[in-house]
């Protein structure tokens, strides 16, 4: 029989080999994006490949991970190149995803090489994990149809919404928040592009509904760190809700989702806690995120070890 100091620290071992976070420590990931389908829940994110001490970001493409629990991760073999997008440059910068009438929509962030800037492009598959093909074969959101600020990144970071009524709203924006309704084809905007004045506001606007309350969170200030809203309808009117997870401390992004997966909330975020991690090679994890009796959404504190298993039975594919 093992003496209890030797079995402690077994267990101890057992307990960092199931630890769930990072995802994966294979490849350098960032800007999470999530979905729940079948029982299943599916991490799209951008794949960080700048090397040891590089000074920008070089991202050429989309990775796919599922899992039944939470806690075991399977890699998907098909990355969705930022090439799949004929009119992009190069930039495979953060993106959403949603399912509409049994497609799946990617919306993504990708340098434009005719307009100058940053472009959001929608591409759409008949399987969470593609193949996915160019939706328009052009961009959606391009730097020319919005003039708020001068920067030309201020059209990225796309999250997609749909209502129950069946209402989609894309949302997007660096340094100024915009939103706009979606026809039901997915692929065009429903009317005119709406501006939301945020404290703060960064980037990665999210939208996500909780027991009838609409939540809108963003990253706040430089670094960043995650923040949200509430309010009676998709485009507000917004309350402050609070800080949800505070400033990493190796890298000023934080790029955040959060999902509903088997009768618990999560939130996927990234951060620079790999060995050689940092600003441009970044991880993503996850934690449980907790609403408290009034819908107010508690801090969350970043772990190595991530939530606690949370087997799906109707897990499927
Ligand atoms: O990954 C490139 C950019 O950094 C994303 O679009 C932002 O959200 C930030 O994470």
């Amino acid at each position: 029989m093992l003496k209890p100091t030797l079995g402690a620290a077994l267990v101890a071992t057992a307990a960092l080999a199931h630890a769930a976070n990072p995802i994966t420590s294979k490849i350098f990931t960032a800007d999470p994006a999530a979905l729940v389908d079948n029982g299943r829940v599916y991490l799209y994110v951008g794949r960080d490949e700048a090397p040891v001490g590089g000074k920008d970001y070089l991202m050429n493409e989309w990775r796919v991970f599922s899992s039944c629990d939470m806690q075991h991760w399977t890699a998907h073999p098909d990355g969705v190149p930022f090439s799949t997008f004929k009119w992009a440059a190069r930039d495979a910068w953060a993106s959403d995803i949603t399912k509409r009438n049994g497609k799946y929509y990617l919306y993504v962030t990708v340098e434009h090489k005719t307009i100058p800037g940053k472009a959001i492009g929608v591409a759409v598959s008949d399987s969470p994990t593609g193949p996915f093909v160019d939706a328009r074969g052009s961009a959606l959101i391009t730097n020319d149809m919005t003039h708020e600020t001068e920067i030309s990144w201020d059209d990225i970071d796309p999250a997609i919404f749909v209502d129950d009524d069946g209402q989609a709203y894309l949302y997007w924006g660096n340094t100024v928040m915009k939103y706009a309704k979606l026809k039901p084809n997915m692929t065009e905007l429903d009317g005119p592009i709406h501006t939301v004045g945020l404290e703060a506001f960064t980037e990665a606007s999210y939208l996500h509904k909780h027991a009838g309350k609409y939540y809108l969170s963003y990253s706040r200030k430089f670094p960043e760190e995650t923040v949200y809203m509430t309010g009676p309808t998709a485009t507000g009117p917004w309350s402050y809700g609070g800080v949800i997870m505070e400033q990493n401390t190796n890298v000023k992004t934080i790029h955040h989702a959060i999902v509903d997966f088997n009768g618990k909330s999560y939130i996927f975020y990234h951060n620079g806690k790999l060995p050689t991690g940092g600003e441009f090679r970044r991880s993503v994890a996850v934690e449980e995120l907790h609403y408290g009796p009034d819908g107010k959404i508690l801090p969350v504190a970043q772990t190595a070890e991530g939530p606690a298993a949370n087997p799906s039975t109707a897990c499927k594919r």
